[in-house]
């Protein structure tokens, strides 16, 4: 049955809905970033770009990077976004927009987030990067599609449910590992900057994140018990708003997913960084580098 036009939206030109591409637009290398300017970081390191749209704060390049062919596309802010992007950049390979039919032979796509994240312990300060081993979902994004609960690491999600004894009310956590394969090639990169850890995503930058302006927080211990989690040698380091979904989403569409933040902030010090624009520009030449490395 071919899907219907309502659900799988093809503009006029033949491109995806959001995101604005048509499937020979993409490599199979995609990186994810947040700001939409980050875009242009990123393609500043490309030997060629041979292809660039935006829409909305969907902003792509496609080009070579040390004759490895990637993609960059901004997400904007949240696991909305993210929902947006990942079902679509999947459409685009694995749908054949003709017969508007899933295709037989499916073909398994490489996501990497290069993000900005706060960190929640004193040993993994400013200016250090994360890659999250796995990600920690508070958005309950997973919990509305059925293979949500398959893709799940359930024995730190019970454990963390377990610490977690009193949480806001309907953010029950998610757990999805990362892509071993990408995560054994960072951690084979030797980078001393380099830290790994669970990354907790949630669906707010103040409340949902501890932070307090003007408004209470309803838990204000919520944070704190993120930060003292542990179960076997996995913690929460850090907490930013995309990882979790992209790790899901990518599991359950059987594709590869890692994501590597620059910490700009840590949460359990009160500090920012000085250059948090060198740090990322840093991080983007130590993913891209790692990336296009020989095993
Ligand atoms: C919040 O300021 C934004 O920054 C972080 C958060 O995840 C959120 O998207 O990541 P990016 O810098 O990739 O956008």
């Amino acid at each position: 049955m071919p899907i219907k036009e309502s659900e799988l939206i093809i503009n006029p030109d033949g491109s995806i809905y959001h995101i604005n591409l048509k499937p020979d637009d993409i490599a199979d290398t995609i990186i994810t970033v947040g700001d939409q300017n980050r875009v242009d970081r990123v393609a500043q390191f490309f030997d060629e770009v041979i292809f660039e749209t935006q829409k909305r704060e969907f902003k792509t390049k496609t080009g070579y990077y040390k004759g490895k062919k990637l993609t960059v596309i901004s997400s904007g802010i949240g696991t909305d976004n993210i929902d947006i992007v990942i079902n679509e950049l999947d459409a685009l390979a694995n749908i054949d927009f003709k017969t508007r039919t899933v295709k037989e032979e499916k073909k398994k796509l490489h996501f990497v987030r290069i993000g900005t994240s706060g960190s929640l312990q004193k040993d993994v300060p400013v200016d250090r990067y994360v890659a999250s081993s796995g990600g920690v979902g508070f958005d309950g994004l997973l919990h509305y599609y059925a293979q949500g609960t398959d893709v799940i690491n359930q024995e730190i999600t019970q454990a963390l449910i377990q610490h977690l004894q009193d949480s806001p009310k309907k953010a029950e956590p998610y757990v999805v590992d990362a892509s071993q394969n990408l995560l054994d090639k960072f951690k084979a990169s030797n980078e001393k900057h380099l830290h790994f850890g669970l990354t907790g995503t949630n669906v707010g930058f103040y409340g949902p994140q501890g932070r307090v302006l003007r408004l209470p927080l309803s838990k204000p211990n919520f944070i704190d018990s993120l930060a003292s989690f542990s179960y076997q040698e996995n913690r929460i380091t850090n907490l930013e708003m995309e990882t979790s979904a992209i790790y899901g989403l990518s599991k359950m569409l059987g594709h590869e997913a890692l994501s590597v933040n620059a910490i700009i902030a840590n949460r359990a010090m009160g500090t920012f960084s000085n250059h948090p624009k060198d740090l990322v520009d840093e991080l983007i030449q130590f993913v891209l580098d790692t990336l296009t490395q020989e095993n």
